[in-house]
C-alpha cells in the first residue's frame, strides 16, 4: 500500500479527498491519501505552494513531487528538491484558459465597453473589424497558449505565437528568438501573456518591448504579475501607447488595496481566475503519474529544472 501525501492547504482537501483516492484506486495502485504522514514513509507527494511542504529532504523514499499548479515557479527552485517534479496539465484546466482568453480578446474586439458604459446617446454606427482583420500575439505556446492560439485562430483571428523553441501549429504563424519576438509584438492588436515566470522571462515585457507595440494595443496577462513590471506597464498606459490591460496575476497577490491597477481607468482586474485545476480531472492526471511511477514509465509533464518550467 502507498502513502501519498495531499501536501496543499488544507482547504483543498474536501475537494480532493473522495476525487483523489477514486481516482488512484481506478489506475490499479493501492494506496492511500494522507495529509500527514512520516516522510519516511511518503512514496508521493501532491504538493501546492503554501501548503506544509517546503523541505523536502525527509522525504527519503518518494518518487515524485505532482504539482497541483500549471506554474512551477515557486518549487522549481528549490534547493532540497532532488526528486522528479512534474506540473499540472489537465483538460479544465485548459478549457477554462481558453474561455478566459477568448473572452476578453472579444472584449477588446469587439469594443464592448463603449457599450456597455454607453455613448451618450450619440449613434456611432461603427461596425468592428472582422476577426479576420485583427492579430492576436500569444506569447507561450505551451498547454495553454497552444489552445488558446488554435481557439483564436477557429475563430479566423490572424493568430501570432512566440516560444521559447520553433513551433510549427496550424492557423498560428510561430516564431521564436529575439527578432521573432519584435517581430510579433510589431504586428499584434492584442497580445496575451501565457509564460511561464523564469529567470529568462522575468520583466519579458519591457519598456522597449511595449513600444514596439502598436499604438493602442490590448494587453491580458494571464500568465504571471512579474512578467512585466507594474510602473512600466502604468508608464506605457498613462502615455497613449498602450490602450488598455486586462491582468489575471500580479506580484503580490490578492493585489494590495491601494495598489494603483484598482482604480486606473485603463486596467482591468480580475483575481487569479483565469483558469483554475478542477479537482475531479486533475485527480486523474495525478493516478495516471502514479500508476507510471509504480510501472516504471516515464512521468507525464516533468518540468525541466534547469529552464524553470
Ligand atoms: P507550458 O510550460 O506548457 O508552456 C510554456 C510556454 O512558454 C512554452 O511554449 C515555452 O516555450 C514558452 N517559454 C518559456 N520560456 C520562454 C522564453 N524564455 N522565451 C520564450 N518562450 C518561453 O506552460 P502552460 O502553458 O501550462 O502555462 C503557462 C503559464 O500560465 C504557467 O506557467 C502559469 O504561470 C500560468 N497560469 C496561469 C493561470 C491563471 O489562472 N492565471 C492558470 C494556469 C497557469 P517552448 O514551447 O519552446 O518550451
Ligand atoms: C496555476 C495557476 O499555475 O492557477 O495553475 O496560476
Amino acid at each position: 500500500m502507498l502513502t501519498v501525501l495531499f501536501a496543499a492547504r488544507e482547504e483543498r482537501w474536501p475537494a480532493y479527498e473522495t476525487a483523489l483516492p477514486d481516482a488512484i484506486a481506478r489506475t490499479g495502485v493501492e494506496a492511500r491519501v494522507v495529509l500527514q504522514a512520516d516522510p519516511s514513509e511518503v512514496d508521493y507527494i501532491v504538493f501546492a505552494p503554501n501548503g506544509p511542504v517546503s523541505d523536502f529532504r525527509p522525504y527519503t523514499k518518494a518518487k515524485a513531487v505532482l504539482n497541483l499548479w500549471a506554474g512551477v515557479e515557486d518549487v522549481a527552485g528549490n534547493q532540497t528538491l532532488t526528486l522528479p517534479l512534474a506540473r499540472m496539465v489537465e483538460p479544465s484546466l485548459t478549457e477554462g484558459m481558453v474561455e478566459y482568453v477568448v473572452g476578453h480578446v472579444l472584449r477588446h474586439h469587439l469594443g464592448m465597453d463603449t457599450h456597455i458604459h454607453g455613448t451618450d446617446g450619440v449613434w456611432s454606427h461603427e461596425a468592428p473589424p472582422l476577426a479576420r482583420d485583427r492579430t492576436v500575439a500569444v506569447l507561450g505556446l505551451g498547454a495553454l497558449g497552444q489552445a488558446c492560439a488554435q481557439a483564436l485562430s477557429a475563430m479566423r483571428f490572424q493568430v501570432l505565437g512566440w516560444s521559447r523553441g520553433p513551433k510549427d501549429i496550424s492557423g498560428v504563424t510561430c516564431r521564436n528568438g529575439e527578432d521573432g519576438l519584435a517581430e510579433t509584438l510589431r504586428r499584434a492588436d492584442i497580445v496575451v501573456l501565457l509564460l511561464p515566470l523564469t529567470a529568462e522571462t522575468e520583466g519579458v515585457m519591457n519598456a522597449r518591448r511595449l513600444a514596439l507595440l502598436p499604438k493602442g494595443a490590448f494587453l491580458i496577462n494571464p500568465g504571471r504579475g512579474a512578467l512585466i513590471d507594474d510602473d512600466t506597464l502604468l508608464a506605457a498606459l498613462d502615455a497613449g501607447g498602450l490602450g488598455h490591460a486586462t491582468l489575471d496575476v500580479f506580484r503580490t497577490e490578492p493585489l494590495p488595496q491601494g495598489h494603483a491597477f484598482w482604480r486606473h481607468p485603463k486596467v482591468t482586474v480580475t483575481p487569479h481566475i483565469a483558469a483554475e485545476t478542477r479537482p475531479a480531472s486533475a485527480s486523474k492526471v495525478i493516478a495516471e503519474n502514479i500508476r507510471r511511477g509504480e510501472a516504471g514509465e516515464p512521468f507525464l509533464h516533468l518540468v525541466n529544472r534547469k529552464a524553470g518550467y
